[in-house]
């Protein structure tokens, strides 16, 4: 071979990328691989390693169709070594390629893995920048010297102001930089919920889910119905969806729940964004379109350009600012293993179970269900930050380190101590009961704060802040619970404690 190997993983899916771009099809090739070591560095949601794998050969597909040459290693080829790093010595030795080419990865793990290749391999290998980003980590950095990048708030309106999205010159579209305030009703009763747009398996699909299920079959989750978009055209028909039907009551609804919608009016695209087959450009630019063509109000459209060009991307700038050594962080010193409700859902926490279900059924949670109700009850049972960080890791279709990480560790767990968000979000059975339809129906009652019927959510966040007083109450924004905490009688404090202890210590941990 006289040209470059461009070594594409599994979510670069993106005809952009940047180790593809200067390709030049009479000399190059591009090597893709399955391997079963990216489906078992967690033991992700079976659904999730079938949407990639499907969305894989389907772009493999795709390039092959532009006269490019691929070199396609599947699953169950019988040489294949199962692993990135097997895989690639093997490619170069097949290929003697001039160089290696690679777009750098979404996880910590496999960024050591490509500097290993430079070392251990006889071509020289090129890292490229993943430009798929608004903010390059370099312009991250940048802005962390300049201290612009402390909150997510002044990050989110820096990017606005680069970006020109939503704004009149100097100025906010609307008057104001956040709609958050509009942004957070309960669903009224008897609100119509859409029929999202699903897409049914083609045969590469249908091939894909049998090889998953033999190869993967004790992991957690259903595998069917499948209905993931699988490749750019379908993804791009997702997005049309959102737009019409979700985007105009997202900014509304943004923060509710309800038994049984497992989507409401949110847009389903992260697995797509991240694994490449949308660029968040575009998500972005669709959602500005919409509001110019009176389509959707500014309250849904400045919510969903905050949660791509603001969240999505300060995640990841904290994430490659903070590597390696982010994950190690334990603030709040919490150690509890996982309990087993969180594969099996087997609980008479109606919340949890509906989350839980919906994670099992799709590999998708909406924000608000993975924050304030998984999140929420790990923070407060004080689940050990590495378990409950790798069960998030696994059981979401869009789930990789670069996000999910942050996601966890900082905004959940306030692991970090910190740096993510300002304070935890510790809620009670108050908040859960405010925002869903969960408690009508659970064996628990949200407004009973101690004894029998009493809701899980309300002993345990007063337990949890009893546990975490001496790192929390000093946070200014903490003074109001820790108030109110103050006045509770010592008594009531020790019969909440012990409420704890009994619920928590009566978790199994063991699934099988
Ligand atoms: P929508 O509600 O429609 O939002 C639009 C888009 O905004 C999303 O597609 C996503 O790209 C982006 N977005 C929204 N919130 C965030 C956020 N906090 N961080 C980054 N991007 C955001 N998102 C992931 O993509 N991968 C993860 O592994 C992941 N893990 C999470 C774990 C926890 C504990 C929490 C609280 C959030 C996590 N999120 C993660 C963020 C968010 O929950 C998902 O992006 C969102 O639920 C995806 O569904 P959607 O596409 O319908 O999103
Ligand atoms: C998540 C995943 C899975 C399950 N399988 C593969 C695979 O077989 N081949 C591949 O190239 N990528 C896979 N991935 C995505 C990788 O884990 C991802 O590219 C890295 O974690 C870097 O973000
Ligand atoms: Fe969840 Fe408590 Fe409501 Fe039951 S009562 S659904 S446990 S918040």
């Amino acid at each position: 071979m006289s040209g470059n190997l461009r070594f594409v993983l599994g979510d670069q899916l993106t005809r952009d990328l940047s180790a593809l771009a200067d390709i030049d099809p009479a000399r190059d090739a591009v090597l893709m691989v399955e391997v079963e070591a990216e489906g078992r560095a967690v033991p992700h949601h079976r659904q999730k390693i079938a949407f990639l794998l499907s969305a894989m050969r389907h772009f493999a597909e795709a390039l092959r169709a532009e006269g490019i040459r691929v070199d396609y290693v599947r699953l169950d080829d019988p040489d294949n070594t199962q692993d990135f790093t097997g895989e690639l010595a093997r490619a170069v030795a097949r290929h003697g390629p001039k160089r290696v080419i690679v777009t750098e990865p979404g996880e910590w793990r496999v960024e050591e893995m490509m500097r290993g290749w430079a070392q251990s391999l006889p071509v020289p290998v090129e890292i490229r920048a993943d430009d798929r980003f608004f903010c390059s980590r370099a312009d991250f950095a940048a802005l962390v010297r300049a201290r612009k990048t402390g909150r997510m708030e002044f990050f989110y309106r820096e990017m606005r102001r680069r970006t020109g999205y939503l704004m009149d010159g100097d100025t906010p579209v609307g008057g104001q930089w956040n709609f958050d305030p509009d942004n957070r009703k309960a669903l009224p009763r008897g609100t119509r919920v859409p029929e999202r747009r699903r897409f049914p398996p083609d045969a590469i699909t249908r091939e894909v889910l049998a090889l998953t299920a033999s190869r993967f079959g004790t992991h957690f989750g259903d595998l069917e119905p499948f209905g993931w978009a699988v490749t750019r055209a379908d993804a791009l028909l997702a997005l049309d969806d959102f737009i019409a039907v979700g985007l105009p009551r997202f900014g509304d609804y943004q923060d509710a729940m309800k038994a049984g919608e497992d989507f409401l009016f949110h847009s389903l695209i992260s697995p797509y964004l991240n694994c490449g087959l949308l660029t968040a450009r575009e998500a972005c630019d669709r959602a500005v379109e919409a509001l110019g063509d009176g389509a959707a109000p500014i309250n849904a459209v400045e919510g969903f350009i905050r949660q791509i060009l603001g969240w999505r991307e300060f995640v990841r700038g904290i994430y490659w600012a903070e590597m390696p050594g982010y994950a190690d962080g334990n603030h709040l010193n919490a150690t509890r293993p996982l309990p087993a409700l969180y594969w099996t859902g087997d609980t008479p926490m109606r919340c949890m179970a509906e989350c839980i279900g919906t994670t099992r059924r799709h590999a998708y949670a909406h924000h608000i269900q993975r924050l304030m109700v998984t999140g929420n009850f790990a923070l407060l049972a004080g689940i050990e930050p590495a378990q409950i960080e790798a069960w998030y890791l696994a059981v979401y279709a869009d789930a990789y380190e670069w996000v999910e990480l942050p996601n966890v560790h900082g905004m959940v767990m306030h692991a970090d101590g910190g740096r993510l968000g300002s304070k935890p979000y510790a809620a009670s059975g108050a908040y859960i009961h405010r925002m869903s339809d969960y408690c009508t129906g659970c064996s628990y009652d949200p407004k009973v704060k101690l004894g029998p019927g009493a809701c899980p959510f309300n002993y345990l966040y007063w337990n949890f802040l009893i546990e975490n007083a001496a790192v929390l109450s000093p946070n200014p924004r903490m003074a109001m619970p820790y108030r109110t905490l103050a006045r509770m009688p010592a008594a009531q404090r020790a019969e909440i404690v012990q409420a704890a202890r009994v619920f928590l210590d009566g978790l199994p941990t063991d699934w099988g």
